[in-house]
């Protein structure tokens, strides 16, 4: 009788670790199922999504005194990650001509530095919608060029996979193009003398002023490349989760109070806007 229920016992457990085996074949091989509901993100590790950005590129994204992340597009996409169920974000600093391939790479899950959504760029990545779109700004000195027309001979400092240095290839073929791996390097170079101006964003720009004296020459409309967030292509889990929390951070004025903290002064583009305010700005002013 012992004998007997002993024996019963141990066909019991020799079955329960048959299906045991069976449970571990399949979350190892065919586990595509339980993965995608623990990490419906596919992030590189889940419930973290790891973000290379830039960290001179005032006041979009930049270091503090202390060294962490911050500015306009690292606290909205703060918050866009909040409201899609993650609260550990991580962001590495990269020069802005590695960051596509990294995300394209998936040594990064998302890059998020004022990236200007193209066609070119998106047979690397996939972006977010926009969140952002304004100017590309020409930047000397007090004393140096007034105008894009004195370009010709002089040299114009661009950061390296930038849309200015698309831009100036195109358009100021006659100016000797300098290519910086970043802003802080080409700004140095600007004080210094060793370049005559230098092509970058218009906020970044506008603090660079503020920070040297320096001068705004032209800023040139950049409205057709929004900024997005870039991302793997094909991740559409979480492109969409992305979209819809960006939608929400847009529609509850999230965005609009991010903007006014980090770009004070500058005109309020309205597409952002929750959409009552649209409407309402969208009324044409009665001219008196
Ligand atoms: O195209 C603009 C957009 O309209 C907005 O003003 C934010 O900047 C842009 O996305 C252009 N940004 C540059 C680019 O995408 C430089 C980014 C950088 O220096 N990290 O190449």
């Amino acid at each position: 009788m012992k004998k007997r229920s002993t024996g019963r016992l141990t066909a019991a457990l020799a079955a329960t670790a048959a299906a045991a085996l069976l449970l571990v074949g399949c979350a190892s091989s065919g586990g595509s199922t339980t993965s995608a509901a623990d990490n419906p993100y596919d992030l590189i590790t889940p419930g973290e999504i790891r973000v290379a950005s830039v960290g001179d590129i005032k006041p979009y994204s930049f270091t503090d005194a202390s060294g962490n992340f911050t500015g306009f597009d690292i606290e909205l996409f703060t918050d866009v990650a909040k409201r899609i169920g993650i609260d550990k974000v991580t962001f590495t600093g990269q020069d802005f001509s590695a960051l596509l391939a990294a995300v394209a790479n998936k040594q990064y899950d998302v890059g998020v530095a004022a990236i200007g959504i193209t066609d070119e760029r998106k047979q690397t990545v996939d972006f977010s919608s926009g969140y952002l779109a304004g100017y590309l700004t020409i930047l000397s000195t007090e004393g140096g060029i007034t105008s894009e027309d004195e370009l010709s001979g002089k040299r114009l400092g661009v950061v390296q996979g930038t849309l200015q240095e698309s831009y100036a290839v195109k358009n100021f073929p006659d100016a000797s193009l300098v290519r910086f791996p970043d802003n802080n390097a080409a700004v140095s170079a600007l004080n210094t003398g060793t370049i005559d101006a230098h092509f970058l964003d218009y906020e970044s720009a506008k603090a660079y002023i503020e920070q040297y004296g320096l001068v705004s020459v032209e800023d040139i409309p950049s409205f057709d490349a929004p900024a997005g967030f870039a991302l793997a292509k094909g991740n559409d889990g979480l492109k969409e989760a992305l979209d819809k929390g960006l939608a929400e951070a847009m529609e509850d004025g999230t965005w609009k109070t991010l903007y006014e903290k980090w770009f004070p002064g500058s005109p309020m583009p309205e597409q952002y806007l929750p959409k009552a305010e649209q409407t309402s700005s969208a009324t044409p002013t009665p001219a008196s």
